[in-house]
């Protein structure tokens, strides 16, 4: 690192050029990768991630060429505090990218203290650089006797302005958020508040580790995060919170296949969705039965902390065991098809690709009602309940009941034996999905399945433009 007051002594140096630069870079890093949190669409995501090593990896050169300047320019004795810290600050500026690096993949125990250490490093390396910055400035005034006001006051406006643009995401976050609960207050005009936000009143919730066994066993914790909301981490994923919702959710407004969507990097895939028991499974294997034939597939399966649903597959000869992945997501599989898909992207992605499939099979880990998938991870969405649960089930509404692109009512052989009447649900889900398909079950004996089928390459002649075979 150079001596600030040489630099400044020199006019506008090439040193002090890569230095200006790589100071600023360092902060459009940091800032980039916190956008992050905030932006959900995987794309998105994965521009901003490039974007923030690429400006990492730019700002380290800079620093570098900035030392060679300055170690063949001038006479560098290290002899006071802003040159030492120069020196370790650059030690660090190289170990960052380093432990960049070496992330570990998701699901791995140590990510999260890779996380916090990557963290900490850049947040530490930007607060002692701003403050061996001011460091210089005033060794220089020291030795000079030169007035820095220009300086100082140049740096003060550069550091509120990145300060402002880092604090002012959430504020503008919560600023949205806001929007839209008085735009969902405004579709339930008859609601009064207090029904309208049953799950959004976590303020009062201290930071405290969970206390169940599986927290325990996950390191999970919850707190709540500057924007009001509860945040949690677990099993390796990502902090999320789970977005309030406010209504059953209506088809119509489910979201529309997605215009970007590019087949050739992951093929069309089919989502299958639906609380524990209902059947998404066996749907899963009575699918591949009937389209492996003559389609090429690949199934993904999520459970919460085994792999059983893939061994299942497995051993049902489904496919070929290379093409079946199981995912264990934790205690959240709603976060592994909403709020972090990347779980799941991954290997569907590879698996597309390695046996150029026509269709992925991804079913989620059952859960409840409240549960489905992000339009960004399946272009079809199919929900299955089963009537054990009761007839009542399809008026409890939900998104994954409402917004499905298909709703399966399954295990319709067992409705005489709980009492469910099937008119009442088929009157109910008519009614919660505004005439949207369904259909009714037996997949375990192949009842139905045709149908489902022709649902799913109706969606994928429509998206993919070809032919069902
Ligand atoms: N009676 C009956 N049982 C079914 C039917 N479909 C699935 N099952 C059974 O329901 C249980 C749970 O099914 P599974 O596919 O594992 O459900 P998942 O948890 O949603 O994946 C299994 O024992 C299946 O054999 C059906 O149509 N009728
Ligand atoms: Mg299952």
């Amino acid at each position: 690192m150079a001596t600030l007051d040489q630099t400044i002594k020199e006019g506008l140096t090439p040193f002090k050029q890569s230095y200006t630069f790589r100071h600023v870079d360092v902060y459009t890093g940091v800032l980039l990768i916190r956008i992050t949190n905030n932006v959900k669409s995987t794309k998105s995501i994965k521009i901003l991630f490039y974007c923030h090593i690429a400006s990492q990896i730019v700002a380290v050169i800079l620093a570098t060429a900035g030392a060679v300047l300055s170690i063949s320019n001038f006479d560098n004795a290290f002899n006071n505090t802003h040159q030492r810290i120069g020196l370790a600050l650059y030690g660090f500026i190289w170990l960052q990218p380093l432990i960049g690096f070496l992330r570990p993949d998701r699901g791995v125990k140590f990510r999260s203290i890779w996380y916090l250490t990557h963290w900490l490093l850049g947040i530490a390396i930007c607060v002692v650089g701003i403050a061996n910055v001011y460091i210089g400035i005033h060794t220089y005034h020291e030795r000079t006797g030169r007035s820095v006001r220009l300086w100082t006051v140049l740096l003060t406006v550069e550091v509120s302005v990145m300060a402002f643009v880092y604090l002012f995401q959430d504020r503008w976050n919560h600023v949205v958020r806001q929007q839209q609960e008085a735009a969902a207050l405004g579709d339930d005009g008859e609601q009064s508040e207090e029904h309208a936000y049953p799950a959004n009143d976590h303020k009062e919730v201290a930071v405290v580790p969970d206390g169940s066994l599986g927290a325990a066993r996950t390191g999970a914790s919850s707190w709540v995060g500057e924007d009001g909301r509860v945040w949690h981490s677990h099993d390796g994923l990502a902090p999320h919170s789970h977005e309030p919702i406010y209504s059953p959710g209506d088809f119509s407004k489910r979201a529309p296949p997605l215009s970007s969507r590019s087949f050739g990097e992951r093929a069309f895939t089919v989502g299958i969705g639906g609380p524990v028991g209902t059947g998404k499974t066996a749907l899963m294997l009575a699918l591949c039965r009937f389209l492996r034939e003559k389609y090429s597939l690949a199934a993904v399966t999520n459970d919460i902390f085994t792999k059983e649903d893939g061994e299942f597959l497995i051993k049902h000869g489904a496919l070929p065991e290379e093409r079946i992945r199981a995912v264990e997501t934790g205690g959240c599989p709603h976060a592994a098809i909403r709020e972090d898909i990347s779980i799941n992207l991954g290997p569907l992605e590879e698996l597309s690709n390695l046996y150029k499939a026509d269709l992925l099979l991804c079913e989620s880990g059952g859960d409840n009602l409240a549960a489905n998938f992000s339009r960004e991870l399946a272009d079809y969405v199919i929900y299955i309940i089963d009537v054990s649960g009761g007839d009542k089930i399809p008026r409890k509404g939900g998104p994954g009941i409402t917004q499905a692109d298909l709703l399966v009512i399954n295990k319709t052989d067992l409705a005489p034996a709980v009492g469910a009447d099937l008119a009442v649900m088929e009157r109910d889900a008519l009614r919660m999905r505004e005439g949207g398909p369904f259909v009714f079950a037996q997949v375990k004996h192949g009842v139905g399945v045709e149908e489902i089928v022709n649902h799913i390459l109706q969606a994928w002649e429509m998206a993919t433009g070809n032919k069902r075979r």
